[in-house]
């Protein structure tokens, strides 16, 4: 599905203000930094761009609300986050369009309701109203409506916007040529869902598979299912937060919970997807380095392996 594929456009998503805390505004500059794309750049024949983007052309992220940014139906800083995922919704839709990998760098999960929605118009324009596959590696479903959300915090709200689950005024640049199908959706890593979710993934029959599938059936089950569920002629986005990992392998993030996948179980998703072909796009989403910083390396080698991974460069 991929027209350029040796082209990756990396996409610095340096954005806090869809979280309670701020730090994963320097996950991007912090995975940029360890020389992972100059790795793969001198490994591979990938072709690299990086886009770096950030609020107000700075790293500053406003996490608490103000005049201009006031809570609006239990939602904090809801304006901001709109116009940062716009922002990355903008650039990864011009990047998916020429066909290119596109790989995200978060930043905190909002930001997956623009890299999702950016994806899936530019599938739809490329392939005559295709439908884009979505797998939500997590330990979170971040399909909260505004209403019942315990937190107000956008970054568990960003699947149910990017599916029109949820609305809002605040979010009208989501229109329905940015909308994906949760029927073409699944879920992997669970293990800290609101009741809400619950009742949301229950209702659409959203495949899901928890941290107790994996623990029951493997990991590696656990993929056959997944991709047999999407079928194999759709193109495939991974939005990956770091915290589906185990807080052993993925300390430095925002919501930690135990019992996680483990890095080899981690890897062997990104693997696995790769072994598809049909990968156009992956987020990186919710490294904080402000959290745990003395286990950041930690973190950060998780994260290169399971980008690595996902690009099929395999790390000697
Ligand atoms: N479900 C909680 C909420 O809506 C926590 C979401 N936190 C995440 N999601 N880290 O990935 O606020
Ligand atoms: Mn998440
Ligand atoms: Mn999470
Ligand atoms: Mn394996």
């Amino acid at each position: 599905f991929l027209e350029n594929p040796s082209q990756l456009a990396v996409v610095a998503a340096k954005y806090s203000c869809g979280a309670p805390r701020s730090g994963a505004e320097y996950g991007p500059d912090v995975l940029i930094n360890s020389g992972i794309f100059s790795d793969i750049q001198s490994e591979t024949d990938y072709k690299l761009t990086i886009d770096h983007l950030a609020q107000n052309g700075t790293f500053s992220n406003k996490v608490e609300a103000n005049d201009a940014d006031p809570d609006t139906n239990n939602m904090k800083l809801p304006r901001t986050v709109s116009l940062a995922s716009k922002q990355v919704s903008e650039c990864v839709y011009a990047h998916a369009r020429q066909g290119k990998f596109v790989m995200t760098l978060g930043g905190d999960h909002s930001i997956g309701m623009g890299t999702v929605t950016g994806v899936a118009r530019a599938i739809r324009e490329r392939f005559g109203g295709s439908e884009l596959s979505v797998l939500w590696i997590d330990a979170h479903a971040d399909i909260n409506t505004p209403e019942p959300s315990p937190s107000g915090r956008i970054h568990g709200m960003p699947v149910a916007f990017a599916s029109g689950l949820a609305r809002h005024g605040i979010f009208d640049w989501i229109t329905a040529s940015h909308l994906i199908n949760l029927k073409r959706f699944v879920y992997i890593g669970l293990r800290d869902v609101d009741e809400a979710e619950e009742r949301v993934i229950a209702e659409k029959g959203i495949k899901a598979f928890s941290m107790e599938d994996v623990r029951q059936h493997g990991i590696e089950k656990v993929m056959d299912l997944a991709l047999e569920y999407l079928g194999d002629e759709t193109p495939i986005h991974v939005s990956y937060d770091i915290d589906s990992l185990d807080p052993e392998w993925a300390p430095s993030t925002g919501f930690p919970v135990s019992p996680g996948l483990s890095l080899e179980e981690g890897i062997h998703v990104s693997r696995r997807l790769q072994a598809t072909q049909n990968l156009v796009a992956m987020d990186l989403v919710e490294v904080n380095p402000l959290i745990e910083s003395e286990r950041l390396e930690t973190t950060v080698e998780s994260a290169r392996s399971v980008i690595h991974a996902a690009l099929g460069v395999e790390r000697i």
